[in-house]
Formats: structure tokens, sequence, C-alpha cells
């Protein structure tokens, strides 16, 4: 059975567990808490250099990391990846504007607010933070309001898991969605196909951290 290592809270994980779960396809999950240095060890380095999570291991031993190479190579030959040329660049155009322009703005904004100190020095960063995530945001929302019902291509697929995973917790980064209706009927849509299962909430300490206003 395909083996997952993953840490629950962490969105770029939940990507993977969402779309075995809308696959049908159980897989073993190896809790690997991130933000304990679970990933830091000589062990899980062997096998990620990289010391990241999520990690998909094969029953015949090969490793594959990074969240959006795990989700295409899932999602092969099913309806959820385009086969169409044009269809799959557009699955795949979303999925690079994830890691570039959204993820590292608006899963680090949450990073920062609810598994780091209330008085670390890196709160310092959120501002800058939630103006480029806030730009990513619109462009979602302009892509949506424009006509697009989804991100991989014409229909649900795995653009839609990946860029779903970060912006359902947003506010838990301070960003308000109130500003981007189209953006947050796509959420409603999403949360709607088949299959689909939420992220698990935080550990209390994280969570209690996330409540918290600035
Ligand atoms: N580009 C990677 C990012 C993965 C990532 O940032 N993982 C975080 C958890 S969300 C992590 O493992 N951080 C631990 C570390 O960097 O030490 C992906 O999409 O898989």
């Amino acid at each position: 059975m395909i083996v997952v290592h993953g840490y629950s809270p962490s969105g770029n994980c939940h990507k993977v567990r969402l779309l075995l779960a809308q696959l049908g396809r159980p897989c073993t999950w190896i809790e690997t808490d991130s933000s304990r240095g679970e990933t830091r060890t000589p062990g899980y380095l062997a096998k990620n250099p990289n010391g990241q999570v999520p990690m998909l291991e094969l029953d015949d031993g090969r490793v594959l990391v990074e969240s959006n190479a795990i989700l295409c190579f899932l999602a092969a030959g099913t309806p959820l990846l385009p086969a169409d040329p044009w269809q799959h660049a557009q699955a795949l155009r979303w999925m690079f504007f994830e890691q570039y322009s959204h993820e590292p703005a608006i899963a680090v904004a949450r990073f920062i607010r609810g598994w780091t100190d209330v008085d670390s020095p890196r709160r310092a960063e959120l501002p800058a933070l939630q103006a480029r995530g806030h730009r990513a945001l619109a462009v979602m929302d302009g892509h949506l309001a424009a006509g697009a019902a989804w991100f991989s291509g014409s229909a649900y697929g795995v653009a839609d898991i990946a860029l779903f995973a970060y912006t359902a917790v947003a506010p838990d980064g301070g960003f308000d969605l109130a500003p981007y209706p189209a953006l947050r009927d796509w959420l409603a849509r999403v949360r709607g196909t088949p299959g689909f299962i939420d992220m698990p909430a935080p550990a209390p300490v994280n969570a209690a951290r996330l409540a918290a206003t600035d």
C-alpha cells in the first residue's frame, strides 16, 4: 500500500490526503511533525534530503516528494488530471502559480501566526506576506469571476486541490476572504465534490495562536 509521510495540519500534505480520498485509494499515513524537526532526522533525510513533507513511498521503495508532483503522479490517467495538452497545461500553470505566488505567502503567514511564539521576530514579516498573498487571491478571484469554474482546465482536478489547500485556511494567515466572492463560491464548490474531506484541525496550542488577533 502507498505510504504518505505527512503532517496533518499542513496544506501541502492535505493535498495528497484529499486526492487519495477522492480517488478512493487507501494509504498508510505516517504522521511526521515537520514543526518538531521530524523531517530533519538522519533516517528521514536519507529518503528526502530536502527534509520536508509530504513524501510518498511506493511498495517498490521509490520515493516522490513535492506535493504537486505527487498530485500529478497519483492523478495520472484519471479525470482529475486532464489528458488534453492544453487543459493539462492549464492545470500545471495554476500549480506552478500556487507554489511560487500563493503558498510562499499564504502558507508562511499561517505558519508564522500559528506555529511561532507571539513575540517571534518573524511576525514582522506578516504585512509583506499578506500584501503578496492578497495579490494571489485577487488573481484567483479574477480568473473565476471571468467565468471559469475551476483551475484544472474545464473540470475539477489537481490544480483545484493544490490551490484549495491553503486558500481554505487563508483566514488563519490573517487573510479576509470577504472581498473575493468568486473565490468563496469556488471554495464551496470544491467542498461539494465527491469524496471531499477537510483538513484536520491543528493541535490546540497552534489553534489558539491562530484564533488570536494580531
Ligand atoms: N514545495 C514543497 C513544500 C513542502 C513544505 O513546505 N513542507 C513543510 C510543511 S508544510 C515542511 O516539511 N517543512 C519542514 C522544513 O522545511 O523543515 C511541497 O509542495 O511539497
